[in-house]
């Protein structure tokens, strides 16, 4: 019984594990030039979450709504002084460069959908 708990334990912790760090590690993706980047707006979340890139990079970032909450209907990068409307079931494409370093947020209007575009030097 005991040796049982034990192996339920360590299935569990392997999960979160697995949930938190290898399973993260596959929502980021990185920009390739010339290539856009699909990100489905879907069940709360946007897929995938995290972008790589780097400064200077001219990205297309082509977001897909499949998510119908009102919520979802727009995209903001704050930090970038951006605002796309998002057409459902639509590809809508975003072109962004970055002339500066850094972790830039986007976000539905109230900030519970949460990604991030991670600009690095390069
Ligand atoms: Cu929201």
């Amino acid at each position: 019984m005991l040796i049982a708990v034990n192996a339920i334990g360590i299935l569990l912790i392997a999960f979160v594990v697995y949930w938190f760090w290898l399973g993260r590690r596959s929502h980021s993706v990185a920009a390739n030039i010339d290539e856009a980047i699909t990100i489905t707006v879907d069940g709360g979340v946007y897929i995938p979450a995290e972008i790589h890139g780097t400064v200077n990079q001219a990205m297309t970032l082509r977001f897909y709504r499949i998510d119908e909450s009102p919520c979802a209907q727009s995209v903001i990068f704050a930090d970038l002084g951006i605002s796309q409307d998002l057409p459902l079931k639509q590809s809508q494409d975003l072109k962004i460069t970055c002339d500066k370093a850094g972790v830039f947020e986007f976000t539905c209007p109230m900030g519970m959908y949460r990604g991030k575009l991670i600009i690095s030097a390069d």
